[in-house]
């Protein structure tokens, strides 16, 4: 068992009729998966459009058992709602959660786009990847095509994904000529009856890099015709291709601003090629500059005056918080201060800053977190950075496949909570085939199977609730161990795994420097974002404003990322701030230590490949949980000058140890334990 089938473990032994009334690719796909794993009443895809369907949209569905029980329709007004309904009872019977006798369910996703974002580049590497290679095998296609693309089209279709930006936000050139588009095709082909539309990354100086001109001016008529000509190549070859995703004048990125015009007149120059044939333009908004004041409030400063100039056609991307994927950031104060454009949240699924394949850690309560602030109505689109590569799991951690699960969910239906999800995760992922070969193996003789049937099931019973209560708690958990009461980019210099908060690289850009962000001296710490410093509080609407600028009420999971606190400064649990960061960094450490706990105790229960995988890779987690809280205090406390509350474990290591660990790691690798531990 090594993690490959994901969370569609289901068996294959279906055995009930499945009728469609039409036939396509798709639903040959749809029908195929029921018959291979359905075990109940008959099942009838039927494609129909009426007032009902059409309500739902081609993409929603109706579930129904009918009135005498003896058989199942699903009925959708498009064929990937059917497909989407196959997935969906399949998920119900793995998980038991529904009587399948009275089924009468009706779904439709929140958004339209649903896209996963690649950060794979064309030699294969992944940006902040950290599960092996990029799954596309650039030399090999377009003639040789893997098996995994379409089980990777599947397991998307499984969840609701419809699109996938293949490349690198810094996006090579390369990618829009002929020869790659032709490789570009190949996998839309293989993905197209999953329901799922090829999007690339592009680089705004392409008209220059790939087609020779003196210019990438945006409105430059060479430049125009440059783009509508190479877009018209594109949807000869991909007649549904969904569009571009651009990164401009980001991180040493090309774009419009490079020609004195604004990313709006960059966007729109594109909007307008892919119109004629329905295309988007997803255009980040992830800006910032060295020489600006505070980054947090730069991407707001450039975009927001913006509102109402951009094509309609265009979306604005958005990183969820205001710097860049921290474990704990407030949202974006962009979102909701543009009424007049189309905005997109893009999520991280890969885990840049959380401890990348080796953290167990699960992402839904943080982008739940982020919907309690922006009403999942006022966006248009979710995107998520990709955690996937060639590793036989997919996304190197076994739970990280949790993550990739929960953002589909949370982008089909962002009301539904993390814990909801995670129970269908770890019911799909870990307590269907397990338990009914478990029940096999003990159940030999009969009063004796009854017996041991019963005591298993409960076993699994509070297995799985404490299973889920993990999942639920190790968010917080690495907050509380890296960067907790609103203290944010800590990171090592070059990779972004451990901890160097005293990082000072002489002529490196400041902003890329932790203390840049934790600003610790004498008097406390904290970067000041209230009107007595960088004011980026005032970006927020009033309420929230009022909230984050006065120190008193600013809640304390942000304290230190809106204001420079007093290390003696009374927080809400009435400690010092200096005790209570102690605290928060121990808790931490000791949560790890939990979850190694409870893992360990479902030993019995899981596969011992997958069940060793997560037992070491928390072996490191709790090493590394150490790691961050003996770095982090040692280092702040000679500033905070206090010492660390005798009733908390005491650091193992030495400060200048510390501050020697080198990583020779690039921004596409997770360390082994082995590395880690030779060099700290
Ligand atoms: C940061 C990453 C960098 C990405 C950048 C982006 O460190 O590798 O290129 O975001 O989103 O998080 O463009």
């Amino acid at each position: 068992e090594n993690g490959s089938r994901l969370w569609l473990r289901y068996s294959t032994d279906g055995n009930a009729t499945i009728s469609c009334n039409k036939q396509s690719p798709m639903l040959g796909i749809a029908a195929t998966e029921l018959r291979r794993a359905w075990k109940g009443v008959p099942v009838t895809l039927s494609l129909q459009r009426n007032k009902e369907t059409r309500a739902l949209g081609e993409e929603g569905y109706r579930l129904f058992t009918s009135d005498d029980g003896r058989k199942i329709t699903i009925t959708s007004a498009g064929e990937r709602g059917l497909l989407y309904g196959a997935f969906h009872l399949l998920r119900l019977q793995d998980t038991g959660t529904e009587n399948l006798s009275k089924l009468n369910i009706k779904e439709s996703p929140a958004y339209n786009l649903r896209i996963l974002n690649h950060w794979d580049n064309l030699d294969r590497s992944i940006e902040r990847g950290y599960a092996g290679r990029s799954l596309w095998d650039w030399e090999a296609l377009p003639s040789t095509l893997s098996d995994r693309y379409a089980d990777y089209a599947r397991a998307n279709a499984s969840i609701g994904i419809n699109g996938t930006v293949i490349n690198n936000v810094n996006a090579s050139s390369q990618i829009l000529s002929t020869e790659y588009l032709e490789k570009v095709k190949a996998l839309a082909d293989v993905f197209r009856p999953y329901g799922i539309r090829v999007y690339l990354s592009i680089n705004f100086a392409s008209p220059m890099q790939l087609g020779g001109l003196a210019t990438a001016d945006p409105l430059d008529k060479e430049v125009i015709a440059w783009w509508k000509n190479k877009t018209k190549e594109i949807y000869h070859l991909i007649p549904d291709f969904g569009g571009f995703l651009v990164k401009a004048n980001s991180e040493g990125q090309p774009g419009p601003c490079d020609f004195n015009r604004t990313h709006a007149e960059g966007a729109n120059m594109l909007a307008d090629a892919v119109k004629p044939y329905k295309g988007i333009i997803m255009w980040r908004a992830f800006v910032y500059s060295p020489s600006d004041a505070d980054r947090a409030k730069q991407a707001y400063l450039e975009f927001q005056p913006l509102d109402g100039q951009f094509r309609d056609n265009v979306i604005v991307q958005i990183k969820n918080g205001p710097v860049d994927f921290q474990p704990r950031e407030p949202y974006s104060p962009l979102f909701g201060a543009m009424p007049k454009t189309a905005q997109m949240v893009e999520f991280q699924i890969t885990q840049e800053y959380l401890g990348f394949s080796n953290h167990l850690v699960y992402l839904a309560p943080m982008w739940k977190e982020f919907f309690d602030f922006v009403q999942p109505s006022s966006l248009k689109a979710m995107a998520g950075v990709a955690n996937i590569g060639t590793d036989a799991n997919w996304c190197g951690h076994p739970f990280a496949q949790s993550n990739w699960y929960a953002f589909g969910r949370l982008a089909w239906n962002p009301e539904l909570s993390a814990e909801a999800i995670a129970e269908e995760w770890l019911k799909q992922t870990f307590f269907n085939e397990e338990l009914r070969m478990k029940n096999e193996e003990f159940g030999k003789g009969n009063e004796e199977r009854l017996q041991s049937d019963i005591s298993i099931n409960s076993s699994f019973l509070i297995l799985h609730s404490s299973l889920k209560q993990l999942m639920m708690q190790s968010r917080e958990a690495v907050v509380d161990y890296m960067m907790p009461l609103g203290l944010h980019h800590l990171f090592a210099w070059g990779h972004h795994y451990g901890p160097e908060p005293w990082c000072d690289i002489p002529g490196a850009r400041p902003d890329w420097m932790p203390s840049y962000y934790h600003k610790a001296d004498k008097a406390g710490i904290g970067f000041d974002r209230s009107h007595t410093g960088s004011n980026a509080t005032a970006q927020y609407p009033d309420s929230l404003c009022h909230l984050y600028d006065d120190i008193s009420t600013c809640p304390d999971e942000y304290l230190l990322w809106f204001h420079h606190a007093p290390w003696n400064h009374t927080m809400q649990s009435g400690r010092t701030l200096w005790d209570e960061l102690c605290y928060r960094y121990d808790k931490g450490v000791q949560q790890v230590r939990s979850f190694q706990r409870i893992w360990d105790l479902t030993e019995n229960y899981i596969d011992t490949e997958r069940f060793k995988d997560v037992q070491s890779r928390l072996k490191i987690q709790a090493r590394d949980a150490v790691w961050w809280k003996d770095a982090c205090l040692l280092y702040f406390m000679e500033y905070s000058g206090m010492r660390i509350p005798y009733d908390i474990e005491r650091p193992i290591h030495e400060l200048d140890d510390l501050k020697q660990v080198k990583l020779p790691i690039d921004n596409h690798e997770c360390p082994t334990r082995k590395m880690l531990d030779e060099r700290r």
